[in-house]
């Protein structure tokens, strides 16, 4: 791990471009991982409440480390860590985020736009001060449309954005002994792409017959493929299903929706200054805010 010019953003990103390659790790990649922790740093905003979101990086500290929706981040945190221990300068709410968007656009994904100055909660005591009640934020792949809505829009998302974030589910796959689903939702899980919006059109999603939780399944060019509950609301849903159509249809449209919507959640709850610091306050709401 090599040590970057203090403010050298780009330096970072081609420091998390050497380590996302990993064989034996899931398919090969912590790429995915990387935008899972990514999303759930900065997903636990409200707009409301003006609290949660990425700046700070409170999942170093319980009780979100711990939350069950965040099961398998540990190993995202550990993959990056060494980066900031080369790189004490950079705060872990910015190398998170930044980590993120690298991983989507070095998987093949578009640039995402992205801006440092967020803080870190100096320790567990200052992150309960001023992190506020957070908890049972993030979504619940159990359920439905309805949820889902109000999960997003909580943040400040409408339809189209939610559909278009949803492309992410392109990335990866879900760990048993971590959220207790099982398997990747496209063949290959570690190229960005719109075929999650292709399969979910094309293929016949049934009920998968085993002891794990609800979820569906089909068996595409041999290898067994998932969907969550809250991925088939997607085409249930009168609304949401002519967006998952449009991505289907239109990768660079998915391209330059998700780049603008996956930008916006990174930037969550992150208000700066006239110097581009984002300060901490108590409760999280914004220190600029009348
Ligand atoms: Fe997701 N996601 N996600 N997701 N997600 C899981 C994995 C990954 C939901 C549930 C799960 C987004 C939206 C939702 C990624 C990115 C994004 C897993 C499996 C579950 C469960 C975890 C595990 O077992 O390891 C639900 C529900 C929603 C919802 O919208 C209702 C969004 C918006 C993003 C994003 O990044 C913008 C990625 C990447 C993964 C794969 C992680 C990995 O380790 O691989």
């Amino acid at each position: 791990m090599s040590s970057v010019p203090k403010g050298d953003y780009d330096g970072i990103r081609a420091e998390v471009k050497k380590i996302l390659k990993r064989p034996g790790y899931d398919d090969g990649s912590i790429g995915p991982v990387l935008v899972r922790l990514a999303w759930h740093a900065s997903g636990t905003y409200s707009a409301k409440e003006k609290n949660g979101g990425s700046n700070g990086a409170g999942m170093r500290f319980a009780p979100e480390s711990s939350d069950g929706a965040n099961a398998g981040l540990e190993f995202a945190r550990e993959f990056i860590d060494p980066i900031h221990a080369a790189n004490p300068w950079i705060s872990y709410a910015d190398l998170w985020t930044l980590a993120g968007a690298t991983a989507v656009e070095a998987m093949g994904g578009p640039k995402i736009p992205w801006k440092p100055g967020r803080t870190d909660f100096a320790s567990e005591v200052a992150a309960t001060e001023y992190r506020g009640n957070i908890d049972n934020r993030l979504p619940d792949a159990a359920l439905g449309a309805q949820h889902i809505r109000d999960v997003f829009y909580r943040m400040g998302f409408n339809d189209q954005e939610i559909v278009a974030l949803s492309g992410a589910h392109n990335l990866g796959r879900c760990h048993a002994d971590r959220s207790g689903f099982d398997g990747p939702w496209v063949v290959n899980p570690i190229r960005f792409s719109n075929q999650y919006f292709k399969l979910l059109l094309t293929r016949k999603w049934v009920p998968r017959k085993w002891d794990g939780p609800f979820q569906y399944e089909a068996i595409v060019a041999g290898t067994r493929l998932m969907m969550l509950p809250t991925d088939i609301a997607l085409i249930e849903d009168p609304v949401f299903r002519p967006w998952v159509e449009k991505y289907a249809a239109d990768q660079a449209l998915l391209f330059k929706d998700f780049a603008a919507a996956f930008g916006k959640l990174l930037e969550l709850g992150v208000d700066r200054d006239g110097t581009g610091v984002a300060h901490l306050v108590k409760g999280g709401g914004c220190p600029f805010a009348a």
